[in-house]
């Protein structure tokens, strides 16, 4: 896996800056497993020849170039290159470094191991995902109304590896301003108006930790719970999810995906293991990013991710975005929340969340063109990242569109 040139990646404990002339080109993925790495190695040669990676390109009219449109509904995901640059990622890798530091001492204590307060302690919304390391936490289980419904191989983690990792967080942007900051990208919230209207409305925000020798895998899944059985569903019903690349990603590290498999409805993926023998799809491609890149992925793509034996972090900045028509008078599938039906006070509650990404991007980006949400246009709402706007977020992700 190539690495940008002239910034910096993340292998084992150390983070290091790789010089200008570091070669970009594929690299051997790294696990001791031969058919494992066979297996990236021609994932990765097939993820190469798709023509679906580049910038953000607008055309004259601010329309996304038709080319880029065209492979994203095509292949059901995009890898936009170099969006995030390198002042932005040391702002994230600082919000990390902190995050990390606050975690519980152990799965619900309430201090983290300087005895302070700890992350997520005092949400009543889910916040901390904890597992085994290497392990496949959701893979043919009931849990998350049982849309992993195959297990993942659980390699075995080292004999000094904690009892227990944070894979996943939920709620991200009461926890960093960074994190608040990349969700008011222009360029991506173009993207977004694009996809799924100027009307356009949140999902939710997480942040993936897929840490050397501990980070656990991710079920092969399709996300989307609500509209599979209607007779409006189509390829683009359930939104997509943007995910921001701080150490970059590998196929040992990364998301892997078949292509075009959100126009298929929803598949026997226990089927499809079936047949392959194995959780390895022979479809499916892993999404390579260098460190700033933004994959955006249909929700409807069966994806999934393995168990993280390389040496190499990968941090995954996720935030999600549908349609309005999606989601009004929607019954919310209770994935990560409670389920409710999901009104319009709520979802205007929620999109704040959009004013105050834009707002706090302003602030620190004083130099680029904010993003105009129409809906703020039209309800006259003014947002200002402040104090006072922190402490509305807390427990923000309650109100998560979850469909
Ligand atoms: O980042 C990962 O490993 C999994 C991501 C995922 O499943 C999702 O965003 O729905």
């Amino acid at each position: 896996m190539g690495v940008v040139q002239g910034t910096r990646v993340r292998s084992g404990e150390e983070v290091r800056d790789i010089p200008a002339s570091a070669d970009a080109s594929v690299a051997e993925p790294a696990t001791a497993d031969l058919k494992l790495r066979e297996y990236m190695r021609d994932g990765e040669r097939r993820a190469r020849s798709l023509p679906n990676r580049g910038p953000i390109r607008f055309t004259e009219n601010g329309e996304l170039a038709p080319d880029i449109l065209d492979a994203y509904l095509r292949y059901g995901f995009y890898i936009f290159e170099n969006v995030i640059g390198e002042e932005e990622l040391a702002d994230l890798e600082s919000d990390l470094t902190d995050i990390m530091a606050r975690f519980p001492s152990q799965r619900d204590s309430p201090v983290d191991a300087k005895g302070r307060p700890a992350l997520g302690a005092d949400c009543e919304a889910p916040a901390l995902f904890w597992a085994k390391p290497l392990s496949d936490p959701f893979g043919g289980t009931e849990l998350a109304n049982g849309r992993h419904p195959v297990k993942m191989s659980e390699p075995q983690a080292a004999k000094d590896a904690p009892e227990e990792i944070v894979y996943l967080i939920l709620g991200t942007l009461q926890h960093s301003d960074g994190c608040l900051r990349v969700y008011g990208h222009p360029d991506l919230l173009r993207v977004a108006s694009q996809i799924n209207g100027e009307d356009f409305v949140p999902f939710n925000e997480a942040i993936f930790i897929k840490k050397p020798g501990e980070g656990a895998s991710v079920a092969w899944h399709q996300d989307g719970v609500t509209h599979w059985d209607t007779d409006y569903w189509d390829e683009t019903c359930h939104g997509f999810n943007f995910m921001a690349q701080l150490y970059g990603c590998t196929a040992a590290n990364g998301v892997w995906v078949v292509p075009g498999s959100h126009k298929r409805g929803k598949i026997d993926i226990k089927a499809m293991a079936t047949e392959a023998g194995s959780d390895r799809l022979p479809d499916a491609v892993p999404l390579l990013c260098n460190p700033g890149d933004v994959a955006i992925c249909n929700r409807q793509l069966v994806h999934g991710s393995f168990a993280n034996t390389s040496p190499d972090w990968r941090v995954t900045i996720n935030f999600g975005f549908h349609r309005r028509a999606s989601v009004l008078g929607v019954h919310g599938g209770g994935v990560h929340n409670a389920p409710a039906v999901y009104d319009a006070e709520r979802i205007g509650k929620r999109s704040r969340l959009i004013g105050y990404g834009i707002d706090a991007r302003r602030k620190r980006f004083p130099g680029e063109t904010p993003f105009i949400y129409k809906p703020h246009v039209e309800s006259s709402e003014r947002f200002s990242w402040n104090d006072e706007a922190r402490a509305e977020l807390k427990d923000y992700n309650l109100l998560d569109l979850s469909i």
